[in-house]
């Protein structure tokens, strides 16, 4: 006999399923796509002109609502909350996930392409292994977009590397803790979104970082010097779950990879312009924006070749494939 609480629980779920066959086929979806930055940064700006297109794309079918600055999730949680369903796409620098697979921090060895061609060849060179590793872990990589090459912002002057000794350091990946390990100094891992308010409250003096994110954290309110030692160009990547986008329609899924085609062009083209607006930016700001001398760059040169290979022997033979094929393009 049926009793009267499974008769009901039958009849909510026979009338949910009868409203989802009854549901015409022009039904607006909706997704989320958490990212990790302000929203008036590129990468966000450029995540919301995806989204335009991929609904103009789709007649209005697909709605991607974008939620920049950590909001719905915190950066280093985006990643995991589109693999387990939790957000259908997300957005993130791809070397925070560096513990999980040395490929995702091949932008961030140090001095291997500090230009935006470089970047782009070492990007060409490494895709489709970034790719393979996210496909394993049930994400499919729609783009990938690079920042402005890193330098240090400090709140002293400082003229070698071993000036950096003691600093309250503020690292967002593997490497940029290392680095503070190497230099001796107090290194915690601050990710963007919080990283205005830790600068304000003295937690930490010095971090390295693209003038974007010093422009977003107002840096010259605590800090006064930055170094433009350009020691690599990280990259964000935009994925989606792949489940997901295997179940929609081809033409739903052809739209959104058009789109996202555009939106890679687009946000390197963004950054390249406003790289050199971001330093302007800085320098009105009364910092001091220079180029470090030769004994911080050959301290720091040193300092990258241990970080080099130390990712070299992380990353094995496959590293070194990727290494290689960037070199000889
Ligand atoms: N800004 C991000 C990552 C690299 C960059 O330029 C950050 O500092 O967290």
């Amino acid at each position: 006999m049926i009793n009267r609480r499974t008769f009901a629980t039958a009849a909510f779920a026979f009338g949910v399923s009868a409203l989802a066959f009854a549901m015409p086929a022009s039904a607006q979806t909706k997704w989320n796509l958490p990212a990790a930055y302000p929203a008036d940064n590129p990468h966000s700006e450029n995540l919301v002109l995806f989204a335009k297109d991929v609904e103009a794309a789709t007649s209005g079918k697909l709605q991607i609502t974008v939620h920049p600055g950590a909001s719905l999730f915190k950066a280093p949680e985006i990643k995991r909350a589109v693999q387990s369903g939790q957000a259908q796409m997300g957005e993130v620098l791809l070397s925070i996930h560096e513990n999980e697979d040395p490929i995702f921090g091949v932008d961030v060895v140090p001095f291997l392409a500090t230009s935006y061609p470089d970047a782009m060849k070492l990007y060409k060179a490494s895709k489709a292994a970034i790719e393979k590793k996210l496909d394993a872990q049930g994400i499919k990589l729609l783009f990938m977009v690079p920042w402005a090459p890193q330098g240090i912002y400090t709140k002293k002057e400082i003229n070698t590397f071993e000036d950096l000794r003691g600093l309250k350091w503020r690292s967002y990946n593997v490497g940029t803790s290392r680095l503070g390990e190497i230099a001796g100094m107090q290194s915690v891992t601050i990710q963007a979104a919080e990283l205005p308010q830790a600068l304000a409250t003295g937690v930490v003096n010095s971090f390295m970082s693209s003038g974007g994110t010093g422009y977003d954290s107002k840096v010259w309110e605590s800090l006064t010097h930055f170094y433009d030692t350009q020691a690599w160009i990280p990259k964000d990547a935009t994925f989606v779950n792949k489940a997901t986008f295997n179940a929609l329609d081809k033409a739903t899924q052809d739209a959104i990879l058009k789109a996202a085609a555009t939106a890679e062009e687009r946000g390197w083209k963004m950054w390249q312009e406003k790289a050199g607006w971001y330093l302007d930016q800085l320098k009105a700001k009364g910092m001091k924006v220079q180029a470090p001398s030769a004994a911080l760059a050959s301290g720091f040169k040193k300092a990258g070749e241990q970080l080099t290979a130390d990712w070299l022997k992380k990353a094995g033979a496959e590293g070194q494939a990727i290494v290689d094929a960037y070199k000889k393009m």
